[in-house]
């Protein structure tokens, strides 16, 4: 089953990668973004408004790193600083499923963006319901969007809920969350997981195929005052932008023992540019709501089946294997050069 879940990632991937070179750039891929604004999300943002190969039709906002109404500002910052009000920004949840929400100014400063002020946006908020306008552009462009979910899961599991057909209109869903060797948050828990794990199992069991790219994966992909140095080179509103608030996030993980900033966000938006970038293999996911050690874990099975185990008498006995049907593309792996030299070249490129 491990090898057939290769097989499965190479074959997604070379689809993807065909489908993309056929069309070359004049169709770039038509993406929503829903974030949580958020040093790494402004990032991912940036690099993904940036790259041609990608069509930014809108910015959802969930409560995450920062609450909702600060996430809303800072996106509609981010927008206007890459002077692109055509990009729809709307609001969406206010809290978490069914807990109260955890807010990490610890990491990325009290205003969400490394404490850099931006100038006030010049762009219009959109007045819909993120998980709303999800839905409806999904249904507007049938098999063409890719949804980018980089916060909490709260605002799709919303709008799958509502209305589970996107489930089957979405080209893709690549999320940043979750791990499968380990947390961030504590020893098992990824945050975007671990702030919703509810509307997590909602997306994951959806009946699409969630490409999960995870903070194990991002902790491998660290961005470095190599890569720093390489954008204070250029000079220009998002380059300086970006190599402030890259030097903010990476003295502030020097701080924390890591040895770069953890691109978590952006390697998910790298994985939608170029599929190429990173290793999937297939496994299902279900995330813990419960576990006393470990809710928002997402466990993943990498053998493909559970045992099945009947009661005989007084106990089990193992009467078979019970094959378990892949729900996720789970990355593995990243080619950490290439994506930090493909970041640096777009951010550097406007
Ligand atoms: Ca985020």
């Amino acid at each position: 089953m491990k090898r057939l879940g290769l097989v499965f990632a190479i074959f997604y991937m070379a689809g993807l990668a065909v489908s993309t070179s056929a069309f070359g750039q004049s169709t770039p891929q038509r993406v929503i973004i829903d974030t949580d604004p958020g040093t790494d999300d402004a990032l991912a943002i940036l690099l993904a408004l940036n790259s041609p190969e990608l069509k930014v039709e809108a910015l959802t906002v969930v409560p995450g790193n920062v609450v909702a109404a600060q996430g809303l500002e800072n996106a509609l910052k981010l927008v206007s600083l890459a002077n692109r009000c055509d990009v729809s920004v709307a609001g969406g949840a206010q809290h978490p499923l069914n807990q109260k929400l955890i807010t990490a100014e610890y990491w990325h400063g009290q205003n969400g963006l490394a404490n850099i002020e931006l100038p006030p946006s010049n762009c219009k908020v959109d007045p819909r319901f993120g998980p709303d306008l999800i839905i409806e552009m999904v249904h507007k462009y049938p098999h063409e969007i890719t949804l980018i979910p980089i916060g909490p899961l709260t605002n799709i599991a919303l709008a799958v809920s509502k209305d589970p057909s996107i489930a089957t209109l979405v080209r893709n869903i690549v999320i940043m969350g979750g791990s499968i060797t380990g947390g961030n948050v504590n020893a098992v828990a990824e945050a975007n997981i671990y702030n919703d794990p509810e509307a997590a199992q909602i997306v994951f069991n959806a009946g699409w195929m969630v490409t999960m790219v995870g903070s194990d994966v991002g902790e491998r992909t660290l961005l470095t005052r190599k890569e720093l140095a390489q954008l204070r080179s250029a000079h220009g509103p998002e380059t300086d932008f970006v190599s402030k608030l890259g030097e903010f996030y990476l003295s502030r993980s020097e701080k924390s023992g890591y040895s770069g900033a953890a691109m978590y966000d952006p390697l998910a938006v790298g994985a939608v540019i170029d599929p190429t970038l990173v290793t999937l293999k297939d496994m299902h996911v279900d995330v813990e709501t419960k576990g006393e050690f470990t809710r928002g874990e997402t466990a993943a099975n990498r053998m493909g089946y559970n045992e099945r185990n009947v009661l005989h008498g007084d106990h089990y006995l193992i009467e078979g294997l019970d094959p378990l049907k892949p729900n996720a593309h789970v990355c593995a792996a990243s080619d950490a050069e290439r994506f930090l030299q493909l970041f640096v070249s777009r951010i550097k490129g406007k």
